[in-house]
């Protein structure tokens, strides 16, 4: 039995009360349902902010971390600061880090274990773009996405502790979604890829279909059997609608 999960990208929006207040409307609206585990991934100057006010059930995600420990890295915020704040989850290769800061497998398998070792959940994004589904090379593009992490991981990978999310680029910022059939192909796809793997994993390890998910289409996505949740970019600057794709999980 697969806990559903339901993660809020905040991505690169909101000054620190705006975050407060968003952080305070979504628990406000969370808190009392059950069966459902939430997190909310608010830019990093966020973090100390937002992790005040949350509650049971809900809790902390950062959009990114270091491809290495604490040290001579400008910019980077390393795992085990994001630990110390209280993080739970970390997004790791999303699609705009891959298209606007070229961060490619190697650097995100980097990042996956830098993560691990600082005790986060890392939240593994894959997916193609539309010229890439046109030519029918989704099933391909997913598969190399996933083993070129796993690959550089190692024997020992600790994959279970992670969530992939599949969001298909061409659904990201754009308001396109994929249908539900289109997502719970990919999905049943990533199980069989995640089986051959490692047994067992394809039953544990949570899926998420990420990419202009709403309400409107949350309850179809989220009725599928290997939909086991959702990484939500806009809707989740909302917190009455974040909080009714969490009711329909
Ligand atoms: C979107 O829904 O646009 C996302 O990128 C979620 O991560």
């Amino acid at each position: 039995m697969r806990t559903p999960l339901i993660a809020g990208n905040w991505k690169m929006n909101g000054l620190s009360a705006d975050a407060v207040a968003l952080a305070d409307g979504v628990v406000q609206r969370v808190a009392g349902l059950d069966g459902i585990e939430t997190v909310i991934c608010p830019p990093f100057v966020h973090l100390p902010g937002v992790a005040g006010r949350l509650s049971d059930g809900i809790h902390l995600g950062a959009q990114n971390c270091a491809d290495a420990g604490q040290g001579a890295r400008t910019g980077e915020i390393a795992a085990d600061m994001l630990a110390d704040l209280g993080v739970r989850y970390v997004i790791l290769g999303h699609s705009e880090r891959r298209q606007f800061y070229g961060e490619d497998d190697a650097t995100i398998a980097a990042r996956y274990a830098q993560a691990l070792g600082a005790g986060l959940r890392p939240i593994l994004c894959v997916g193609e773009t539309l010229e890439e589904r046109d030519a029918g090379r989704t099933q391909a593009v997913v598969a190399e996405q996933i083993n070129g992490v796993i690959d550089r991981l190692g024997s020992d990978t600790g994959l279970g502790h992670g969530v992939i999310a599949y969001e298909p680029v061409w659904a990201i910022g754009t308001g396109r979604t994929a249908t539900a059939v289109q997502a719970q192909g990919v999905h049943a796809f990533i199980r069989e890829i995640l089986g051959e793997r490692q047994p067992g994993l394809a039953d544990t390890m949570r899926l998420l279909y990420g990419g202009s998910m709403k309400p409107a289409n949350a309850a179809d996505l989220l009725a599928q059997p290997d939909v086991d949740g959702g990484l939500i970019g806009g809707a989740s600057l909302d917190a009455e609608d974040f909080a009714a794709i969490c009711a329909a999980a």
